[in-house]
């Protein structure tokens, strides 16, 4: 094998040579990132059948790829965190002991590449050079994943400048795990349906990925390194790696500026919250949102005392159903062009399409399947999971700050989960304890960015879950420190866009009215707009926030959604309390004390906290 003469980084040459021993591929391909060889493996995936070009005149340099029916999402329940001792890993993760592992996948990535080519992929993690940002390199066998790769971080022949001669990087080893015999035919989307594994090594800072070629699965800068691997980095070194967008609120003529960073699981709309275009009422009022980020933000304190944020991402892979121009038209921009999608439904005339995009679906489309597909079909014809890859400059909200490797200094933090009941609308902690103890105990309900139960609340502690690298319980105890060396933390603020009436329909529109929730969080942020007092936070009253074009939003309505139920809320803090015993050996004490105040002040509260006082 060449190793190209500007790879200097001995480590990085003496691991490439040892997994090309390992894996036995046919030829190794080094990525430059450039143009011409992204257009070259694209081309090359059409004609291998992986890839359907799109018309171009309709979605230009676009491509639409169809997985195999059995790897469309993450498996969280094949996903492990390898760490020397299985109390680190903590009772939410998957464990194996690093040598057992380590033996399972000597054994299943040898000569796991026979027939195919090994791709080398260089990439940063945030902007080149940023204190901040960190390196990976990941080797993979899907000519998809390289390409993608491209799109989602900053991959390229750069990343070697930085990674000079001894640089530390996170070595990503990927395979789909379908060894091709001599002359056998490959298939369109090769993965292993049987077999398998996401694993991590926190200690060792590695990650190993076999059988899947989907998404947080395959594209390992994602949630492996920059969730997994980076919160476990993070604690050790006194930052956050979450599950965030990142947003700048800007109000005209004055200025101001304000960036959130927010966290929601997966599938919660965080795409479409990181690029609300707010209500005209508002945005003739001077209101504005900018996109730093969809999904991840790493988090450091600078010398100012304050916390700037990066998105160490360079690409959106968001959730394609339900994105339309009216639910999100920042992002039909963005996909305008320069686009891959995965299973997606294809139209006759060479475009993409799928549930929510437009309200009267084409009359004939070929599925996510591949198959004829009317309206009258009972299949949806885009996978509840369906997804686009797409370059995050090319939104038109792109905050100008995005590229800056100083990041942009956060101000408040938002949490949210998906909760058809006892959730209200907005509210925001008393303090940084109280907001670690509300994100600490977040419930959201399951959607189909993973496998498993649809529509089950399960406990999503800030939205981390299946992200957290090491204990849960330890994860809180790094945040209540964290807070504790900042002289003006941020504010925390939870929200639930997704209440529903006795009717079962969404209360709240979302989307864009949403601006109206983001102005009173900034206002307050920043010490302006008043609240009341509930007995799980600072709540606005109907009149503390802005209705200008909503007038038709009644008061009822809000209260509706505002309201605090004791019985509910006395379910909803034993679910805290069941959460709190599965991590009982690392939860901190602050914990257990802040629940027994929320008990206390939700019996010295009115039975139903919805008939707030007007004044
Ligand atoms: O993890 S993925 O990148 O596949 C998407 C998600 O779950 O947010
Ligand atoms: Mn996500």
């Amino acid at each position: 094998m060449q190793i190209p003469e500007y790879v200097t980084n001995a480590r990085l040459r003496n691991w490439v040579m040892k997994m090309v021993d390992l894996c036995n591929p046919d030829a190794v391909h080094w990525c430059t990132g450039t143009d011409a060889e992204y257009n070259h493996l694209t081309a090359q995936m059409v004609e291998s059948g992986t890839f359907i070009r799109l018309n171009p005149e309709k979605r230009p340099n676009s491509f639409l790829a169809r997985s195999d029916p059995s790897d469309v999402a993450r498996v969280e329940d094949r996903t492990f965190i390898c760490s020397l001792s299985k109390q680190d890993a903590g009772p939410t993760n998957n464990w194996l002991h690093p040598r057992e592992m380590k033996e399972k996948l000597n054994e299943l990535f040898h000569g796991c590449m026979r027939g195919r080519t090994m791709y080398v992929i260089p990439f940063s993690m945030g902007p080149l050079g940023s204190p901040i940002a960190h390196i990976g390199v990941q080797l993979s066998d899907s000519p998809y994943v390289a390409v993608s790769m491209k799109i989602m971080t900053r991959m390229g022949r750069e990343v070697y400048d930085v990674l000079g001669d001894n640089r530390d990087f996170v070595p990503c080893m990927h395979s789909v795990g379908m060894p091709l015999a001599p002359g056998q035919k490959d298939v369109p989307w090769p993965c292993n349906r049987e077999t398998k594994y996401i694993v991590h090594f926190p200690e060792e800072r590695a990650i190993w990925s076999y059988g899947s070629g989907y998404g947080g699965n395959a594209l390992l800068g994602k949630k492996c390194f920059a969730l997994r691997i980076a919160s476990a980095l993070a604690r050790d070194e006194g930052w956050l790696a979450e599950h965030m967008l990142i947003l700048g609120v800007e109000k005209q003529p004055q200025g101001e500026k304000t960036y959130v960073a927010a966290a929601f699981p997966s599938a919660c709309g965080k795409t479409n919250f990181a690029m609300l275009i707010p209500p005209p009422a508002l945005q003739q009022d001077g209101w504005k949102v900018t996109t730093v980020g969809d999904d991840i933000a790493w988090i450091k304190p600078g010398d100012d005392g304050k916390l700037y944020a990066i998105n160490p991402e360079a690409g959106m892979f968001g959730v394609a159903p339900g994105t339309s121009e009216k639910s999100n038209p920042n992002a039909m921009a963005t996909i305008r062009a320069n686009t891959i999608f995965t299973n997606v439904a294809l139209t006759d005339d060479g475009d993409v399409w799928w549930e929510g995009m437009t309200k009267t679906p084409p009359a004939h489309l070929i599925d996510w399947t591949g198959q004829d597909w009317t309206p009258h079909s009972e299949r949806k014809a885009a996978h509840a999971n369906a997804r686009f890859t797409a370059p995050i400059v090319q939104c038109p909200s792109i905050d100008p700050a995005f590229d800056d490797p100083r990041g942009v200094p956060v101000e408040a933090f938002i949490f949210g989960g998906r909760r058809s009941t006892t959730v209200p609308l907005v509210y925001q902690a008393f303090n940084w304890n109280y907001g670690v103890y509300a994100a600490a105990t977040m419930g959201s309900e399951m959607t189909a960015a993973a496998a498993g139960k649809l529509g089950e609340v399960r406990r999503d502690p800030f939205a981390m879950l299946p992200f957290a690298g090491y204990h849960m319980g330890d994860y809180f105890n790094h945040w209540l420190n964290f807070g504790r060396q900042l002289v003006n933390p941020p504010r925390i603020f939870c929200v639930n866009w997704f209440r529903r009436d006795a009717q079962g329909n969404f209360v709240w529109h979302g989307f864009g009215e949403n601006m109206r929730i983001l102005k009173w969080i900034v206002e307050r942020a920043r010490g302006r707009s008043t609240s009341i007092e509930s007995p799980i936070g600072w709540m606005p009253r109907y009149e503390d926030l802005d209705w200008r074009g909503l007038e038709d939003f009644s008061r009822e309505q809000f209260h509706d959604i505002m309201s605090i139920d004791r019985a509910e809320w006395q379910k909803e803090l034993l679910a805290h309390e069941e959460l709190f015993m599965t991590l009982y050996d690392r939860l901190p004490k602050e914990m257990l004390y802040l629940r027994e105040l929320m008990v206390s002040s939700l019996w010295r509260s009115p039975e139903h906290w919805g008939d707030i006082p007007a004044h």
